[in-house]
């Protein structure tokens, strides 16, 4: 399996993360993308491959356009007035003052455009979330046009990213772009599965009333865990979209045992609903040693969640997402797609 990388991806080095009332150094950090590599060199996964530039109308095929110039202006607007730190946003419209109009200063610009206080913007910040989408966009095109598994290796993360937000590390929506695309390309349903620690909002939102893509997630309970307001199991998708959206929140805790039941009833879903291609928002956050999750996958487990997507025998895509046991990024999500590989 090809693996999708650009060193660009690094071009966002925040120093910044709001967490437990303090600024911390981001969980989500550019040495992610060289221990993914470096294991994906080790194991001889396949070649390692530049992506293609792509413009913006694959973003804005999914994204607000008025988001998107946000996101490319938004530092040098906080430099210029005058702040030293990065940019983080801290007010908000809320249920009681729900901002009809959108501000014009970078304060509220910010507010209106990020769903959480996590997730500094920092010089480069565009730069790399663009590479980040070409690295999706250029995997996904090789599926495809070969019908062979594809890895790219995103970053910043995405299934966070909303239509016009950004958070929890995450500005495009990757996933999402990636599965417009194959819709675009002629495919007529295309499923989602994220199988990272936390809900997927972002991807949720983007496709709650389709019914061309069918998003599912297996994640920690919401009433526990990150995002916190979104990802209930009663969320099953809105209008066309009914039926369209899975969600399997489970409690802090949760082992392999239990997440796999989840993993066999989404894939029952996938087949039951004829997707044509499967893109697997690959966060490996659900590992037992995880410091910002709570369930207890082991390094093994990730294997054979691999062999098991692999008996789908779908045209598959995997895009990294979160994963933040840094020594062990590289090992549990290149275990996934060596499973889905066979050995
Ligand atoms: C991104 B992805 C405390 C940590 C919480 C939000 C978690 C974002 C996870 N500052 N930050 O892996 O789903
Ligand atoms: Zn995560």
């Amino acid at each position: 399996m090809h693996t999708f990388h650009s060193e660009l991806t690094k071009r966002r080095r925040a120093r910044t993360e709001l967490d437990g009332g303090q600024l911390v150094t981001p969980y989500e950090c550019p040495e992610r993308v060289d221990l993914v590599l470096q294991r994906v060199r080790e194991t001889g996964l396949g070649e390692v491959r530049e992506p293609v530039v792509h413009g913006l109308e694959p973003v804005l095929a999914v994204h607000d356009r008025g988001y998107v110039e946000f996101l490319e202006h938004c530092w040098t607007d906080w430099v210029a007035a005058g702040r030293q730190g990065e940019a983080i946003a801290w007010i908000w419209p809320t249920r009681t003052m729900p901002g009809r109009v959108i501000p014009e200063h970078i304060d509220g610009r910010l507010g209106h455009y990020a769903l959480g206080a996590d997730t500094s913007i920092c010089e480069g910040t565009f730069e790399a979330a663009m590479a980040s989408k070409d690295i999706a966009l250029s995997a996904v095109d090789h599926v495809l046009a070969t019908g062979e598994p594809a890895f790219g290796l995103c970053r910043p993360p995405g299934h966070h990213a909303a239509t016009d937000q950004f958070g929890g590390y995450c500005f495009f929506n990757n996933a999402a772009i990636a599965a417009q695309r194959a819709l675009d390309a002629g495919r007529s349903r295309v499923a989602v599965l994220d199988i990272d620690f936390h809900h997927g909002n972002g991807t949720q939102q983007i496709f709650y009333a389709r019914d061309d893509v069918l998003f599912l997630s297996l994640h920690g309970d919401p009433r526990h865990c990150f995002p916190y307001f979104l990802g209930h199991a009663d969320e099953t998708g809105e209008g066309a979209g009914e039926g369209f959206n899975a969600n399997y929140p489970m409690a802090p805790g949760t082992g392999y045992a239990r997440w796999v039941e989840a993993l066999e009833d989404a894939k029952a879903r996938m087949l039951d609903a004829g997707c044509e291609l499967l893109v697997v928002s690959l966060g490996v956050d659900a590992f037992e040693h995880d410091p910002i999750s709570a369930f207890r996958l082991a390094s093994d487990d990730f294997t054979d969640v691999g062999r098991r997507l692999r008996q789908l025998g779908l045209p598959t895509v995997f895009l990294l997402e979160g994963g933040y046991a840094v020594a062990e990024i590289g090992l549990n999500a290149v275990n996934v797609l060596s499973g889905f590989e066979g050995d």
